[in-house]
């Protein structure tokens, strides 16, 4: 077959809704994307450890410390199965980890804020986790077999993720004033960066319009964050907060909320690693990665040990 007729068949595979599995022929630009988006969505999980990792020895009690700990390790579960999906693909998880900590790859621009309170543990939960879980059900559907298969797992976990997260901020909103103030400051810091999360808007998207025809994405970014924005707003009242956007108004005629422009100069610094927190959260994953280095070599180790038992 030429390479014209193998793409065709590939795209009614596609549009039959079947999956592609890793031995199965891919378009060379099909496999990149998935190398780029799976790969950025690991670095993610794994960068998206830190911000609540400080909060670990600062977590007012012994039941929401071990909660906060059970849902980081979940990410760094997350962060593997990932990687996994993507060497299924034909890349080494080394090589993709030495991009990550040279400052090459890219990261969710979401985990480059500060965590600055007990309420932003809330905050992240609630919004950064809620958005995660509005993306990632959609990709339970994405048509490569191995990625969808992965998304399935982390969504139930994220789901719990977000609970938690509500849970904190609901206890804080039923709390004494400061308990109160800090609810609605963590909001207010976490609201804009989390519609940043969906990515540019359609029209500035250059992945975007490939990436639905293939079915890698199944919902564009500003869909997304519209189902975002709607799903939050009755969360928000119950919580008896406010989100920081006066523009925020239900729009009768879309059956949907309108909402203020983000402020994309922004999002475009923090992609550029000038947000508030790029240098530290990669100097942070470099020592990490570094003082883990003994715990690579002992796990080759033992791995060759019992290969060579098994032989
Ligand atoms: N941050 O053409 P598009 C989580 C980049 S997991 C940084 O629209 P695409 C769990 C994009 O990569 C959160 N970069 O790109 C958790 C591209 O750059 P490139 C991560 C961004 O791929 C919770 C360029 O802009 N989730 O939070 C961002 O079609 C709590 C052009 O953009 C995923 O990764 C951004 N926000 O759509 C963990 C989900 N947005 O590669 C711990 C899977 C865009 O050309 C605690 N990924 N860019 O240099 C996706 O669905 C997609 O990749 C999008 C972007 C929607 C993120």
């Amino acid at each position: 077959m030429t390479t014209e007729e193998l793409e065709k068949k590939f795209q009614e595979r596609i549009d039959a809704e079947e999956k592609i599995e890793a031995k199965d022929w891919m378009p060379a630009d099909y496999r990149k994307t998935l190398i780029r988006q799976i790969s950025q969505h690991a670095h993610s999980e794994v960068v998206g450890m830190l911000p609540e990792g400080n909060w670990v020895t600062r977590a007012p009690n012994l039941k929401r410390k071990a909660i906060l700990l059970a849902k980081i390790q979940d990410e760094a579960g997350h962060g593997l199965y990932l990687y996994s999906a993507a060497e299924t693909l034909g890349v080494e998880r080394t090589d993709l980890i030495d991009d990550l900590n040279s400052g090459k790859a890219k990261y969710s621009s979401i985990f480059n804020y500060p965590a600055l309170t007990w309420a932003d543990m809330g905050a992240v939960g609630w919004l950064v986790d809620g958005a995660a879980i509005m993306n990632q059900v959609a990709l339970c559907r994405t048509s490569y077999g191995p990625y969808a298969r992965a998304m399935v797992r982390i969504c139930k976990e994220e789901s719990f993720h977000q609970r938690q997260g509500y849970d904190i901020l609901l206890t804080l909103s039923k709390g004494n004033d400061a308990q109160k103030r800090m609810c609605q400051d963590a909001i207010n810091r976490w609201w804009w960066p989390s519609l940043m999360m969906f990515g540019p808007p359609d029209a500035n998207s250059p992945h975007s319009a490939q990436s639905l025809k293939w079915k890698i994405k199944r919902v564009s970014n500003d869909e997304l964050r519209q189902r975002f924005v709607d799903m939050t707003i009755p969360q928000c009242n119950i919580l008896g907060m406010t989100l920081p956007d006066p523009k925020l108004v239900w729009n009768q005629d879309r059956g949907h909320h309108d909402f203020g422009e983000i402020d994309w100069v922004e999002f475009n610094n923090v992609l550029k690693g000038n947000g508030p927190c790029n240098k530290e959260r990669l100097e942070a994953r470099l020592n990490a990665h570094n003082e883990g280095a003994w715990v690579r070599e002992a796990a080759m180790v033992h791995a060759e040990k019992r290969a060579r038992k098994i032989a």
